[in-house]
């Protein structure tokens, strides 16, 4: 409850700030894209991560108000951006079920003037658990709008198959519990080479998540995976310091 009240408050007074991490096209290890990620700038517990407050804003539909901000928030930021990067904004089940997502992105992208193949959403595999017709409904009316969809966290859900098959994914994002493993066995790596295959087959670009070292960063290049995000290249970044990034590396 109180909590839940800091958290309204949270929203209300602009407590929350969007970071960006970058993501590198593996062809020449450009950054192509980005990743917005949540953090809170808490008044008396500091700097808070995504993990430490969005199960709860998941829990009281808070959620949905502060994924309206962050959506605006991102469009708003990649239309200043150099280059045709992509935004990446991750979704919550719950912004699917409930508010009107459809509005809500077409005014983000008419107000932000950002352009809708330069937005992808991000949603996980429990998304679209709780599956129903409208859920379907609601990312084919997305797609019609020519934005992108990314599954993330592939490979930690269920019925991952049928799910690529049937909704209009253009990405899958490996989930980073793989790519940790991948140079520590065979079995791990067989996982991950196997998922971007999956991914080529379908026709799906694929982004793996967490590369921490050079050696999977190798590993993952010989693999043919498109795109890469994680700490080795880089960690998520305030918005000034991925412009300054940009415009050091044109
Ligand atoms: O940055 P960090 O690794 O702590 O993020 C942890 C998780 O929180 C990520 O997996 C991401 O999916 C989730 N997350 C971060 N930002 C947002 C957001 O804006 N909306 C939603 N729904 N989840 C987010
Ligand atoms: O949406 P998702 O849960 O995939 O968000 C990615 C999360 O993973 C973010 O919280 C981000 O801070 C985190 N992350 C990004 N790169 C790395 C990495 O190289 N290693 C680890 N352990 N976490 C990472
Ligand atoms: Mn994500
Ligand atoms: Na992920």
């Amino acid at each position: 409850r109180n909590q839940e009240d800091e958290l309204r408050q949270a929203i209300a007074e602009g407590q929350f700030e969007a970071y960006y991490q970058p993501r590198y096209l593996s062809e020449d290890m450009r950054i192509n894209g980005a990743e917005t990620l949540l953090r809170w700038h808490h008044p008396s517990r500091g700097l808070l991560l995504p993990e430490q407050f969005i199960p709860l804003a998941e829990e009281t539909g808070l959620i949905v108000p502060l994924g309206e901000w962050v959506l605006r928030e991102a469009c708003f930021e990649a239309a200043n951006w150099t280059d045709d990067l992509v935004v990446s904004v991750n979704l919550s089940p719950l912004q699917l079920r409930i508010g009107d997502l459809y509005l809500v992105i077409v005014s983000a992208l008419g107000d932000s003037g950002l352009p809708a193949n330069r937005l992808e959403l991000e949603i996980t595999e429990t998304a679209l658990l709780q599956e129903n017709e409208s859920t379907l409904d609601v990312l084919n009316r997305l797609k019609s709008l020519g934005l992108r969809l990314a599954m993330d966290d592939f490979g930690t859900g269920y019925s991952s198959l049928s799910n690529l098959r049937n909704y209009p994914f253009d990405m899958i994002k490996i989930d980073g519990s793989f790519i940790a493993g991948m140079s520590l066995s065979v079995e791990n790596h067989s996982i991950v080479k196997a998922l971007i295959d999956l991914g080529r087959g379908l026709r799906m670009r694929v982004t793996a998540e967490g590369v921490e070292t050079l050696e999977q960063l190798n590993l993952l290049l010989a693999d043919g995976c498109s795109e890469l995000q994680g700490f080795h290249m880089s960690h998520p970044l305030p918005a000034k310091e991925l412009s300054a990034l940009l415009s050091k590396a044109r």
